[in-house]
């Protein structure tokens, strides 16, 4: 198939962006669909062309999945980039985009449903040898009996997934057997109501682990490539807000030994475009949790150590054409960290929309912002609060502390309050800078940071 001559970017914000950006470099012309609420923004008028899709609330616009159909239909694109979020992971929206005579760029839309399914995530990846942590055979059975046995096998503490959730959503930890049925019981009803689906599932409670995920990159062909990991541990409450590549500490050969297993399922199961495998890596272990299907906000770290275009080869894979590298070409050289700058309060972290009043970027060596905001840009209210991203690479992990501190010192945001300071702060965190921290550190020193010491 020839290259597409126009794509339209069903997303917002930086990610828009990003995509246009993409699609300019391979000469292809864009259509950004918008709601209301971001009529006025600058990089919807950089688009070719501009569709106005419904309001300014999400379920009437980004995730209007027949105002999107229609917006493709009448500028003529041949292909629909997702972006994160939104409709990204839907697999019925993938199946009406090309349905509707349009390419999805992503995966089979059989392959999202696979992988949105946690539990049949998980039984494929056993099936492609790619190590999970230990738990049930599939869903867990009705019978409390039985449920008792399970979880003594596995060993407290334990926890409770719902099948439909995922990033955090529908989870339960038990230490006991005496807490043990009540909360299947619990985490089976919310799983119901939340996600139409009372699948559960069990695991081992890792309790101290770090959240390592491989980047791949496949085509139809079942040409398959790992671009290495990043490192996303540093969160609160299931939002990343650092993250880095490569993970520091981890040895390089088990980082190639894992990520051959994850290349190997993408060739198994057939996968097509960008993807995700997340990780919790404890006691040097990989233990798989689930797939992304989707590009990730923190897909720069990677394509900082790696030269490689995630968007470009989403594009160009889409279109039918071979993967560009085998694996033997992917060097990683050099180590990149993401800030995630967000309009919120820096440690409260309540939401801060509102006007730019002043904006200067950071620049110099080694760093890239990926942002669509301006001086004079209103930041909506009804979307994610995350604004913009800088990112800084260096020959080592120091240098690029070094260099994400000379950035953050420069950028300047006024008009509304950023979590710029909290980023500063983390950039001096004696534990940071050793690299290496758990999933609960940030959180952990948000809490002690609030005690009164004696
Ligand atoms: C876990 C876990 C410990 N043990 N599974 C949270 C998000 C979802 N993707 C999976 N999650 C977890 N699953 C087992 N068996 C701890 C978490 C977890 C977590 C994982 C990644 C990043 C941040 C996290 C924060 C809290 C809990």
């Amino acid at each position: 198939m020839a290259m597409f001559e126009k794509i339209l970017i069903a997303n917002r914000g930086e990610i828009a962006l990003r995509i246009q950006r993409a699609c300019r470099e391979l000469g292809i012309k864009t259509v950004v669909v918008h709601s209301e609420a971001d009529r006025d923004a600058k990089y919807v008028k950089l688009a070719d062309e501009s569709v106005c899709i419904g309001p300014a609330s999400s379920s009437l616009s980004y995730l209007n999945v027949p105002a999107i159909i229609s917006a493709a239909e009448v500028t003529d694109a041949q292909a629909i980039h997702p972006g994160y979020g939104f409709l990204s992971e839907n697999a019925d929206f993938a199946e009406r985009v090309e349905s509707s005579g349009f390419v999805f760029i992503g995966p089979r839309a059989e392959t999202i449903r696979l992988m949105g399914d946690k539990v049949s995530a998980k039984n494929a990846m056993k099936e492609a040898m790619v190590p999970c942590v230990p738990g049930s055979e599939g869903e867990l059975p009705d019978d409390p009996k039985e449920i008792v046995k399970i979880a003594r096998a596995v060993g407290y503490p334990v926890i409770i997934k719902a099948a439909g959730g995922g990033g955090g959503r529908g989870m339960r930890v038990v230490h006991t057997e005496a807490a043990l049925v009540n909360a299947v019981g619990m985490t089976r009803q919310e799983a119901g109501s939340f996600f139409n689906n009372p699948a559960v599932y069990m695991e081992k409670y890792l309790e101290n682990p770090r959240h390592v995920e491989i980047q791949v990159l496949a085509d139809e062909y079942k040409n398959a490539i790992y671009l290495g990991e990043r490192d996303c541990s540093m969160q609160r409450r299931h939002q990343k807000v650092i993250e880095e590549a490569p993970a520091p500490h981890i040895p390089a050969r088990l980082i190639a030994r894992i990520g051959e297993r994850c290349a190997e399922a993408c060739r198994k199961i057939g996968y097509r475009g960008a993807g995700t495998f997340e990780f919790l890596y404890e006691n040097n272990e990989f233990y798989f949790i689930e797939m992304n299907t989707r590009v990730q906000v923190e897909h720069p770290v990677t394509e900082m150590i790696t030269g490689v275009d995630i968007v470009q080869e989403q594009i160009r894979v889409a279109a039918g054409e071979k993967l560009r590298y085998k694996q033997k070409d992917i060097v990683f050289r050099g180590h990149a960290i993401e800030c995630r700058i967000n309009a919120e309060d820096p440690f409260t972290f309540v939401p801060c929309p509102g006007k730019i009043e002043f904006y200067h970027p950071p620049g110099g060596p080694g760093i890239r912002v990926d942002t669509h905001i301006y001086q004079g840009y209103t930041v909506p209210s009804h979307y994610d609060s995350m604004v913009a991203k800088v990112i800084a690479y260096g020959d080592t992990r120091d240098q690029a502390i070094r260099r994400m501190r000379i950035a953050l010192s420069e950028m300047s945001i006024q008009g509304i309050k950023t979590n710029i300071p909290l980023h500063q702060e983390l950039m001096q965190d004696a534990r940071f800078v050793e690299g290496g921290t758990s999933i609960h550190y940030l959180e952990q020193k948000l809490a002690d940071k609030g005690e009164v010491k004696l």
